[in-house]
């Protein structure tokens, strides 16, 4: 009588096919995951521009960046301020750095990116000066931001820059004020929003969002701010 089982090969085939199946679909929910935890990034950086210039509207100023290392005028600040989520300003009204992270208490916004490390917060001096509310006509930002590789400038004279440093999350700081080791596979680009200099860059895994200067000084003359300075 015939056997109605099934052989040994029989059984393997189907393992094979199913794992192949499982395989195909596998991959796509990681990288259905990844494609999520951007998009929530994205979203919590947008919250972060919008609570920027509400502060700008609000008191005519940007806020300063939360310090986070020893950065320009950090040093001196006491280490319990630093990753605290709050602005640092000296006593005349100045950013004590204008390279730290996002001011996430005083904005209120989201503390982290999706993969846990603050979003990096670079201003432009001019833009966030407490002895001078008010934007002037002819004010322009210091920051640059290049698209990826070869194809030129994204935008220039730009007032301030957010940036996720992404899934490698290489020289992002983290909750405990860690700065997270960089690999060998890092891209010029990402490189670039590292550097703590002035110019920024699309690429690798890397979010970089800006706010452009002419559209927040027309946020400013909506809020009723007027310009300084002649036509
Ligand atoms: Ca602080
Ligand atoms: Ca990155």
């Amino acid at each position: 009588m015939k056997n109605q089982g099934f052989t040994l090969i029989e059984v393997a085939v189907v393992m094979i096919i199913l794992g192949l199946l499982m395989g195909g679909i596998i991959v796509p929910m990681s990288e259905q995951m990844r494609i999520q935890r951007m998009k929530q990034t994205r979203t919590t950086m947008e919250q972060s521009l919008e609570a920027i210039t509400g502060h700008a509207l609000v008191h005519g100023m940007l806020p300063c960046p939360d310090c986070v290392d020893n950065q320009d005028g950090c040093k001196s600040l006491s280490k319990k301020h630093h990753n605290d989520g709050r602005q640092d300003r000296n006593s005349q009204g100045q950013c004590l750095t204008t390279v730290g992270v996002v001011p996430w208490v005083d904005l209120g916004v989201g503390a982290v990116d999706s993969w846990g490390n603050r979003i990096h917060y670079r201003v432009s001096k001019r833009f966030a000066d407490a002895s001078k509310p008010g934007f002037g006509r002819h004010d322009t930002g210091d920051i640059t931001v290049r698209d990826e590789g070869e194809y030129g400038l994204l935008a220039d004279q730009v007032p301030l820059v957010l940036v996720s440093y992404g899934d490698n999350g290489y020289g992002a700081v983290s909750r405990a004020n860690t700065t997270m080791a960089i690999g060998d596979d890092i891209s010029a680009e990402e490189r670039l929003n590292l550097d703590h200099d002035t110019i920024y860059a699309h690429g690798g895994d890397d979010l970089v969002l800006w706010m452009a200067g002419p559209l927040l000084k027309y946020r400013m003359i909506q809020a009723g701010w007027p310009l300084h300075g002649a036509l």
